[in-house]
């Protein structure tokens, strides 16, 4: 066998490999789709686990916005056009409280975001 027939075995070898279940690869993120508008978050509350990987999807339906959940990193603007993508996971447990980082009018104070991350 050459070696140039051996490198393409040896590379559809790895391609076959089942990646997620030997862990070469980082798992999937659970998706949570969050809508957020005047002057909410929707949902307003999600619940994880520790050491879960999440991905937010952040849309907006109507004026630009943003969600800053400072404790965990997160500082991710969202407008209309562009819906916005977070992944982050959380090692610790714990309430993580968020809000809306831009101004978007009279009720802006009021946009809260609750991460609950529960143990593992
Ligand atoms: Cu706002």
């Amino acid at each position: 066998m050459n070696l140039r027939r051996s490198a393409t075995l040896f590379t559809l070898f790895v391609l076959c490999l089942p990646i997620g279940s030997r862990g070469w690869a980082e798992a999937p993120a659970r998706t949570i789709e969050v809508h957020v508008h005047r002057f909410a978050f929707e949902p307003s509350e999600i619940t994880v686990k520790a050491g879960e990987k999440v991905r937010l999807d952040l849309i907006s339906d109507d004026v630009p916005h943003s969600l800053v959940v400072r404790d965990l990193g997160i500082n991710e603007a969202v407008s209309k056009s562009h819906p916005s993508e977070v992944v982050f996971t959380s090692t610790r447990a714990g309430d993580f409280q968020g809000r809306c980082g831009r101004f978007c009018g009279s009720g802006h104070g009021r946009m809260t975001f609750t991460i609950h991350v529960t143990g593992e």
